[in-house]
């Protein structure tokens, strides 16, 4: 028997907000009543006359804004699971990711068609947004808890990305810790700058706004100035961002003496601040609460699991640490022989929970072996000191985090091989104020190719393969990649490689 737990509570909280504000975007503001009814349309759409999608997945390339929320909210209430594909993704990407979904449906807005399109198997169609509509109104159907709702993709270490695919109870579970430990309030209007394929901007800023009632307000593709004049209204309550949009912000305020005390003035409004996807240096912590008075509340989370450890609403938030599991979340800390790490002994991250995800699609291997009794296991190694975990660094050297952006070096490797001047290559991440880590390759090519080998153009055929955060920053040439006896090459050994050429 299906288990049903109300998965669609976000349906029936927004039924009892349906005057308020959700959305607010460049183009058309959105109340809760809106949303339910482009949503229910955009669902009646998908389902053409079908009781339910029943777990297809539906892919979609929508802008933010409120196009973006009754999609998602239609392809739900319609039974299916969403994808998410990501507006800077240049078309081979999304061919392949599209090709790994499988999709039974996909659905973009006027902006980004054709670039769907271009990306569709031959002779699929791509539904506009704004034509699915239907007039009848029509019975939706009811997922279970247990049913899969999101399916969104992260590098493993694997070579090519993987789609997470977390069901209704997940998806919901997450968002209830994160209610419950940030006081979510439907008085609460988020200002949202991240991008919506991944969790953090979906789930953990979008996904919490509209669950508790509040309001999200879009302005467009981040821009540091933009951002710091929209706070200066002093009506947005709460504000999200990875590490690098904070540096951003800083030097942007750096740069503009005579706009501080206009900038500064709208401050008073927020209640939260917070930073995650990456490591926040405390040096940047220390910053930001020079010039805003606010302390940033780190955090720590991944796709697969949500967000795991956060630093108090109330309470020390200790700079350089992530803080104490959140509610309905259980951690451990584990050595190399799989034996529980005491305090202040680094081990790696194991996380138990509600929120954590249902498998990787397609790929049960990779499932069994992301799990250990049960436990999820990160990869991340952390240290708990004080009754505050610290993440102190990861198990694989090819999972590199730029500007907030998990990205597979093997992935990136693999499409860089296809060039046909590339014998060999080795991605790696390098320290880097910016970008907290910054991608760089070292690539052999032949020896024929070697006078005339030019990174820059390079670089200019990888950004028609590959997202722009994963265009290595830096590509040198080298003879001969270092290896070891065995031949494998060694990663630290090109880290010090590429650092040293630059
Ligand atoms: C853009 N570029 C990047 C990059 N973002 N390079 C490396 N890393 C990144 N993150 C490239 C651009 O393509 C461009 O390349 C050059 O860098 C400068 O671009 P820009 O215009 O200055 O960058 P911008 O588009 O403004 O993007 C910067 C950013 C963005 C910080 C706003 O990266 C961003 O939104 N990051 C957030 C990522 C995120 O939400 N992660 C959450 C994952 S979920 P070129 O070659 O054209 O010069 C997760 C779980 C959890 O991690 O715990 O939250
Ligand atoms: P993703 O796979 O894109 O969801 O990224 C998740 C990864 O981001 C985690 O495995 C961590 O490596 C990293 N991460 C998230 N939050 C933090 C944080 N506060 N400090 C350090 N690393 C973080």
């Amino acid at each position: 028997m299906r288990r049903s737990t109300m998965p669609l509570e976000l349906v029936a909280r927004a039924e009892s907000n349906r005057e308020r504000l959700a959305i607010v975007d460049p183009e058309e503001s959105a109340t809760y009543a809106d949303l339910l009814e482009r949503s229910a349309a955009i669902a009646a759409g998908l389902l053409e006359g079908r009781s339910t999608l029943d777990g297809s997945r539906v892919a979609y390339l929508v802008g933010p804004g409120n196009e973006y929320i009754a999609v998602l909210w239609g392809i739900w209430r319609a039974g299916g699971v969403a994808v998410p594909m990501a507006l800077s993704h240049p078309v081979p990407e999304l061919t392949r990711l599209i090709a790994d979904a499988e999709p039974g449906g996909l659905i973009a807005d006027d902006a980004y068609a054709e670039k769907l399109g271009a990306a569709a198997p031959a002779g699929a169609e791509v539904l506009l947004a704004r034509n699915l509509r239907s007039t009848a109104p029509v019975a939706l159907p009811d997922p279970a808890g247990d049913d899969p709702a999101l399916m969104v993709y992260t590098s493993g270490t694997t070579g090519r990305p993987k789609g997470v695919v977390t069901s209704h109870a997940q998806v919901r579970a997450q968002w209830e810790a994160l209610e419950a430990a940030w006081g979510w309030h439907p008085d609460d209007r988020l200002l949202h700058v991240l991008p919506l394929h991944h969790v953090h901007g979906l789930q953990v800023a979008l996904g919490c706004a509209l669950y508790a009632g509040a309001s999200c307000e879009f302005i467009g593709p981040f821009d540091a100035r933009a951002v710091w004049e929209r706070l200066s209204h002093g009506d947005c309550s709460v504000f999200m961002a990875v590490p690098t949009i904070y540096r951003r912000l800083v030097s942007a305020w750096e740069a503009e003496p005579d706009a501080h005390s206009r900038w500064g003035s709208g401050l008073g409004g927020i209640r939260l601040m917070t930073s995650g996807s990456a490591a926040l240096p405390v040096d940047l912590l220390e910053r930001w609460e020079a010039i805003t008075g606010t302390r940033l509340l780190e955090r720590y989370g991944m796709t697969e699991i949500g967000m795991a450890l956060s630093n108090p609403l109330d309470g020390e938030r200790r700079p350089g640490t992530v803080g104490r599991p959140l509610p309905g979340v259980e951690v451990r800390l584990v050595d190399e022989r799989g034996q529980d790490c005491a305090a202040g002994v680094q081990g790696e991250l194991l996380v138990r929970g509600n929120q954590v995800f249902a498998d990787y699609w397609q790929r049960s291997e990779e499932t069994q072996a992301a799990f250990r009794d049960g436990w999820f296991v990160t990869g991340d190694e952390a240290v708990l000191e004080d009754g505050y975990y610290r993440m102190v660094g990861r198990t694989s050297v090819d999972i590199i985090k730029t500007g907030g952006y998990k990205v597979s070096a093997l992935e990136i490797e693999e499409v860089l091989r296809q060039h046909p001047n590339v014998d060999e290559v080795a991605v790696v991440g390098v320290p880097d104020t910016q970008w907290g880590e910054r991608v760089c390759a070292a690539v052999e090519v032949g020896v024929a190719d070697r006078e005339s080998f030019d990174a820059e153009s390079l670089r200019e055929w990888a950004r028609g393969q590959l997202a722009p955060y994963k265009v290595p920053k830096e590509i040198s040439r080298v003879d001969e990649l270092p290896r070891n006896a065995m031949g494998k090459v060694t990663k630290p050994d090109v880290r010090k490689l590429v650092e040293d050429t630059q």
